[in-house]
């Protein structure tokens, strides 16, 4: 087995795994990417689809935001739906100019993947089992099995983008992570349809039936969700009983000429905060879901993962440039400062719109009163549009 030589080891081609490899092609510096799944795997999984003003921005400066720039929808405002009744909060007057863009993240894995390839990137695919070696040693290297051979990445640092089950926050000693989660009574249940939505943009609904959030991929094809319970049996949900429910949630004025037809994805996503802290073991570095998970709600996961890999890219950078680690020692710091206002807006956010089985009458009054604050209350609307639009890098 003679050992591949390259700068910084990847593991996990999801959205940072690529990310990162395209960012570090772009200063210079060259990375090997091991992803356990096949291509048509990863790009297949619907997933996030509102991008921050400041993840189109680094897509398109990174040189993969053509397509998005193209086709991605701009929103200027989001919609919340109480009683049966839909209110528009306007984020771009509220922030002085923000706006989200609805992009599919099965769209940004292809745009990433037809570069990375493109530029003749090393991204082995199907390479399962991987495994870290030497991690707090200054020649940390990967092994993994490809067709039954073994292989080995001898590398200067490796990059743990493996997402929420990943190895590579599993191979760090326990008593040297600090773990935060809670995990909430409820999950999501999403379709994709090629129906038109109802409305322009977003509609997050609050109803005593439950949470549903009308979303899109294009003005042609609506992404769905409805609260559900976490053992919720898929089986159970055909087409025709998920749409009257979302009808349901959301009243039947909001939902007057809702297009309904055959859902062409259909699955069921648990809700979870969770923050791994510090988001470095020796010269491992975690980055996206392999370090945070936040519920849905906020449309966090992806933008954060995607502010990780550039603070983490532009440490590297420094590091070849200048041999300065600073900035690498800095980056869990510097990452878990947002992470964790993040993680605080999707908490809030979810505590806002979601049913919850054991919450009090009391504590059901205090929820209902809080949305209406914030919808009534331009202080209100206007911390819901800066947090979802998103908050400063490094801020
Ligand atoms: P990913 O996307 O999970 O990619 C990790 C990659 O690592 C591979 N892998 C391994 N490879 C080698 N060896 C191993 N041992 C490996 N273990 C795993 C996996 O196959 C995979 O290819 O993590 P990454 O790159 O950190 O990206 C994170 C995002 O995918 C995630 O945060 C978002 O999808 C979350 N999310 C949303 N984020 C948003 O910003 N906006 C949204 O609107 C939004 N909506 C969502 C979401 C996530 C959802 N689900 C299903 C959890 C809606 C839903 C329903
Ligand atoms: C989506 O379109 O998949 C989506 C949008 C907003 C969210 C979560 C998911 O908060």
């Amino acid at each position: 087995m003679s050992p591949l030589r390259t700068q910084v080891g990847i593991v996990g081609a999801g959205p940072a795994g690529l990310l990162l490899s395209q960012l570090l092609h772009n200063a210079g510096i060259e990375s090997v990417v091991l992803e356990r799944h096949d291509r048509a795997y990863v790009e297949g999984r619907i997933r996030a689809g509102v991008l921050e003003q400041g993840t189109v921005d680094l897509l398109t400066a990174a040189g993969v935001g053509a397509r998005l720039q193209r086709e991605g929808l701009v929103h200027e405002g989001v919609e919340v739906a109480l009683d049966g009744r839909r209110h528009r909060i306007d984020m771009k007057a509220l922030t002085g100019g923000s706006c989200v863009t609805v992009y599919g993240q099965t769209q940004i894995q292809k745009d990433l993947f037809e570069r990375r390839f493109g530029d003749n990137a090393n991204i082995v695919l199907e390479a399962a089992p991987v495994s870290l070696h030497d991690v707090e040693t200054d020649r940390p290297s990967l092994r993994y099995l490809r067709d039954g051979v073994e292989h080995r990445v001898d590398c200067d640092f490796i990059a743990g983008c493996d997402g929420f089950h990943g190895i590579c926050r599993a191979s760090i000693p326990a008593d040297r992570l600090d773990l935060f989660e809670r995990v909430y009574p409820f999950a999501w249940l999403g379709i994709l349809a090629n129906t038109r939505p109802v409305s322009d943009e977003l509609v997050y609904t609050s109803s005593p039936r439950g949470f549903a959030l009308f979303s899109m991929r294009s003005t042609r094809v609506s992404r769905l969700y409805l609260q559900c319970t976490p053992d919720e049996d898929l089986n159970e949900w055909s087409d025709d009983r998920i749409w009257t429910e979302l009808q349901r949630r959301l009243g039947p004025e909001a939902s007057a000429g809702m297009e309904t037809g055959p859902s062409t994805e259909k699955s069921i996503a648990p809700m979870r905060s969770f923050v791994a802290e510090p988001m470095r073991w020796g010269n491992l570095f975690l980055a996206g879901d392999a370090a945070h998970i936040v519920p849905p709600t906020g449309a966090k996961g992806l933008n954060l993962a995607v502010a990780d890999v550039r603070v983490l890219a532009q440490a590297f950078d420094t590091y070849y440039r200048t041999g300065s680690a600073d900035r690498l020692d800095a980056y869990s710091d510097t990452c878990l400062k947002r992470v964790w206002k993040a993680q605080r807006f999707s908490w809030w956010l979810t505590s806002l719109l979601h049913r919850f089985p054991d919450r009090s009458a009391f504590d059901g009054r205090v929820q209902r009163a809080e949305l209406q604050y914030v919808l009534d209350s331009a202080a209100g609307q206007q911390t819901l549009a800066e947090n979802y639009t998103g908050l400063p890098f490094g801020g």
